[in-house]
C-alpha cells in the first residue's frame, strides 16, 4: 500500500512537473539571454529604426556655385526665388526618407536662421525682405509630412572675425542654443570635422588654424545639446551616437561593426577632425563604445546645387544599390539633396527620389518566406518564445535565440515551392548587442545544399545581394561565429523590384 502511495506520488509529481515545464516553455519564461558587451542607449536604438534621412545642403553657395564659400560673401546674394519648403520635404518623403538635417550654416558662415549671434544671417538678405527663416520654414514643412528635424552648424566659420579665438566658441554654442531652443524637437544635430584653415574673418582675409583636439571643447558643447534635447543623436568623426563612415561615397564596409573605439593621430584622444579614421568603415569589433557608422552621400556629384550637374544625378537603381552598401550593412544613410536657387528640388532629382522610394517599397513588400516552415538546430530552452519561426518576426522583441552555450547553429527554412529571390534580409535585436562573425546561406538544389552566399557582421539589418536570382524551396541559414548566443530575426527572401524610368 505504501509502495502504492509512493508511485502515485512520482507520477503525480512527474506529471506535474512535465506540464509545468512544458507551459514554462509555451510561456516563453525561459531566461532571456544577457547582452552581450556594448548596448546602444534608448536615443541610438530609436535613430537606428529610422534607416534613411536626408541631408539639406542650401546656403550662398547655392548662388555663389561653389562647394565651400569664402566667407565674404554679400548676404544679398541668398535669393530663392519660388522657395518652397513643402516641394523640397515632400520630395524627400517620397523615398521614404524618415528625417531630414539642415545646413543651418555651413563654413561659410551664413546663418539660414536669424540668429542674435552674428548680422551674417539671412535676415540681412533680399529674401522676403529679410523676414524669412529657412531654418523654420524646413522645420514646420517636416512637422506637416511627418518627419523628423536635424541640424548641421558648422564648427568653422570663415566669415567670423573670432574664429579661432576662446569666444568663437561661446559664440558657436550660442548658435547651438538657438537651433536647439527655436525649432522643436531635434532627432540629430551634425557636427563635421572640417576645421580651420584660410578665411575672410571679418575682413582679416588670413590663415586661422585651431588646436584640433581642445580649441573646441566638444565635450561641454554635447553637455550642452544633452540638456537641450536630450533625444538627439550627435554626430561627428567619432560621435558620441553616430559616428562618420570614414567616406562620402555612401557606402559602410563589407564588415561593419556598430561598436567603435576612435583614436587620435598619434594614438592619443581622438576629436572631431582628429582622428585616425581608418578603422572607421569597419568599427571595432566587439568594441567599446556603441558608436554606428552613418553613411554620407549626396544625390548629386557636390554637396550643392550646381546646373553643371543636372545631368548627374544619381538613379534609382543607384540609391538602391547604395542602400544596400549602407542600411544593408547595419549603417544608417544620409542622403543629400541640395535645392536650387528657386529654392526647391530639381525636376531630375524629384522623380529619382520618387523612383528609388517606389523600388524600396515594392521590393521590400512581401516577403518571400512569410509562410516557410522553419526547423532550427538549436532553440533557447526549447522555448516557444524563441521557436525557429522567430526569425521572420519584423519586431526585435520577438527573436530566434539559441541556448547560451550554443554559438553556431542553422535554420532550414521550407519555402513549400520553388520561390525565386536575388535578395537576404536579416537582423540581430542590437537591444542586446552585436555577434555575429560569420554565416552563410544554402539554398537546395538538386537533392543536395549549395552555398548561395557567406558574409560576416549583420547587425541592425544585413541585405545580401546575390550576384543571380536563385529559384529554390528550401534555404538554409547557418551561423559559424558568434561570441554568445545567436539571436536572430527579421529574415526575408525578396527579388529587387525594376525601377521605372
Ligand atoms: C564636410 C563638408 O566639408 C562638406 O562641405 C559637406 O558639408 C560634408 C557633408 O561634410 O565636412
Amino acid at each position: 500500500m505504501a509502495n502504492l502511495k509512493r508511485f502515485r506520488l512520482v507520477v503525480v509529481l512527474t506529471v506535474t512537473g512535465a506540464l509545468l515545464s512544458q507551459s514554462m516553455a509555451n510561456q516563453g519564461s525561459v531566461t532571456p539571454p544577457a547582452p552581450y558587451g556594448s548596448v546602444p542607449s534608448p536615443r541610438q536604438l530609436d535613430h537606428a529604426k529610422l534607416e534613411t534621412y536626408a541631408f539639406i545642403h542650401f546656403t550662398v553657395n547655392t548662388f555663389t556655385d561653389r562647394e565651400w564659400g569664402l566667407g565674404n560673401e554679400d548676404e544679398s546674394v541668398f535669393d530663392p526665388s519660388h522657395f518652397d519648403a513643402d516641394q523640397i520635404v515632400l520630395s524627400l518623403k517620397a523615398a521614404g526618407l524618415k528625417g531630414a538635417v539642415l545646413t543651418c550654416k555651413h563654413h561659410d558662415g551664413f546663418c539660414l536662421w536669424p540668429t542674435a549671434t552674428t548680422s551674417h544671417n539671412v535676415s540681412k538678405s533680399k529674401w522676403l525682405n529679410g523676414k524669412g527663416d529657412v531654418v523654420k520654414a524646413i522645420s514646420d514643412a517636416c512637422k506637416r509630412h511627418g518627419l523628423k528635424f536635424g541640424v548641421y552648424v558648422s564648427p568653422w566659420d570663415r566669415n567670423n572675425a573670432k574664429y579661432g579665438k576662446p569666444e568663437y566658441v561661446d559664440l558657436y554654442r550660442a548658435q547651438v542654443t538657438e537651433l536647439l531652443t527655436h525649432y522643436g524637437p531635434i532627432f540629430e544635430v551634425w557636427h563635421d570635422g572640417a576645421n580651420g584653415g584660410t578665411g575672410y574673418y571679418g575682413g582679416a582675409n588670413e590663415n586661422r588654424s585651431i588646436e584640433r583636439r581642445t580649441y573646441y571643447d566638444w565635450p561641454t558643447t554635447w553637455d550642452l545639446v544633452r540638456k537641450l534635447q536630450p533625444d538627439a543623436n550627435v554626430f561627428s568623426d567619432i560621435g558620441p551616437d553616430l559616428r562618420w563612415v570614414g567616406n562620402e561615397e555612401g557606402h559602410a564596409a563589407e564588415t561593419s561593426w556598430a561598436t567603435y573605439d576612435p583614436a587620435g593621430l598619434d594614438h592619443d584622444a581622438a576629436a572631431p577632425g582628429y582622428s585616425d579614421y581608418q578603422n572607421a568603415p569597419e568599427g571595432t569589433p566587439h568594441g567599446k563604445q556603441w558608436l554606428p557608422a552613418e553613411c554620407d552621400v549626396s544625390i548629386r556629384p557636390g554637396w550643392f546645387w550646381h546646373a553643371a550637374e543636372n545631368g548627374r544625378v544619381k538613379s534609382p537603381d543607384e540609391l538602391f544599390d547604395l542602400y544596400t552598401k549602407s542600411v544593408g550593412r547595419g549603417a544608417s544613410l544620409i542622403l543629400n539633396v541640395p535645392p536650387n536657387r528657386e529654392g526647391r528640388v530639381d525636376d531630375a532629382d524629384v522623380k529619382s527620389l520618387a523612383g528609388f522610394g517606389e523600388v524600396l517599397r515594392q521590393t521590400f513588400r512581401h516577403n518571400l518566406a512569410d509562410h516557410a516552415h522553419l526547423t532550427a538546430s538549436n532553440v533557447r530552452g526549447n522555448a516557444h518564445a524563441f521557436e525557429a519561426r522567430a526569425l521572420l518576426s519584423t519586431d526585435p522583441k520577438r527573436y530566434w535565440a539559441t541556448d547560451d552555450a550554443v554559438t553556431s547553429g542553422s535554420v532550414e527554412i521550407d519555402l513549400g515551392g520553388d520561390k525565386s529571390f536575388d535578395l537576404i534580409r536579416l537582423r540581430e535585436p542590437i537591444k542586446y548587442g552585436q555577434r555575429i562573425e560569420a554565416f552563410a546561406m544554402d539554398a537546395w538544389k538538386d537533392g543536395a545544399w549549395k552555398e548561395i552566399a557567406t558574409a560576416t557582421t549583420i547587425g541592425n539589418c544585413r541585405i545580401l545581394k546575390l550576384k543571380e536570382a536563385v529559384r529554390t524551396s528550401k534555404v538554409r541559414l547557418r551561423v559559424e561565429k558568434s561570441p554568445a548566443a545567436i539571436l536572430l530575426y527579421g529574415f526575408g527572401l525578396y527579388q529587387q523590384a525594376k525601377s521605372v524610368g
